[in-house]
């Protein structure tokens, strides 16, 4: 059986959560908490840096949300066609996965790493760099949603935007000049796969440094 090492409330753990539930792939889920060392160990050496998620399948060991999802569609997708065959088409959603995770998440990640670093004293100036910049990929992306409409099937599209808005829009709020983009993390929030990534990692909430809003 597969294994997937991560945790509830990693954005990146959710990417791949969205794709093993939307294909109801059958998975041995490898908390990495301190209950568990034996998997922080396992990540530790699978990745240069040890991050997760992380997924084993026999002897691959895959790193890198976005791989683990193109190895999922290759192998292990019977549902849903995460990443189409057709070579343009994998090419559009492979540029939107990018937007997700460098505009998006890692950009939401440095306000939130500021918080971890000195929650009393944060580095305002980088904060405020990383805010212009999220605002700026939500007006590109209120452009593009003009041609993509909110769809309930899961691609990797759907898997890389979902805990990046979810979590972005906790650290620098989605304003009312994208209704667009607001109306699609809704709705993405709202596919089955996605709600049962929010509800596992309710409990987590209180650890979230800038404070978890009261809502979603
Ligand atoms: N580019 C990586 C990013 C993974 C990542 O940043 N994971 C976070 C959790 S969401 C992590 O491992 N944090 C712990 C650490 O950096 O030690 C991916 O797509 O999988």
């Amino acid at each position: 059986m597969l294994a997937l090492y991560g945790h509830p409330f990693s954005s990146y753990t959710w990417k791949v959560l969205i794709a093993l539930y939307a294909n109801d792939i059958e998975f041995d889920y490898r908390v990495v908490d301190d209950a568990h060392p034996e998997h922080a160990q396992f990540i530790a050496t699978a990745g240069p840096l040890g991050k997760f998620p992380v997924l084993q399948d026999g002897e691959n060991v895959i790193f890198e949300s976005t791989s683990i999802i193109e190895y999922l569609s290759q192998r292990h997708a019977r549902n849903q066609v995460l990443v189409p065959d057709e070579p343009s088409a994998a090419l559009g959603m492979r540029m939107l996965d990018r937007v997700f995770d460098n505009y998006v998440m890692n950009v939401m990640q440095i306000v939130v790493n500021e918080y971890i670093r000195d929650g009393a004293n944060p580095d305002q100036a980088r904060i405020a760099e990383a805010r212009e910049q999220l605002t700026r990929t939500y007006a590109w992306l209120e452009g593009w949603l003009e041609y993509y409409p909110p769809m309930d099937h899961i691609t990797l599209i759907e898997c890389a935007a979902a805990p990046a808005l979810f979590y972005a829009d906790w650290v620098h709020p989605i304003a009312d000049d994208f209704p667009r983009l607001q109306h699609w993390r809704a709705h993405l929030l709202a596919l089955p796969e996605v709600a049962r990534c929010v509800e596992e990692a309710r409990p987590f909430r209180p650890y979230f440094p800038l404070g978890a809003p009261d809502r979603d």
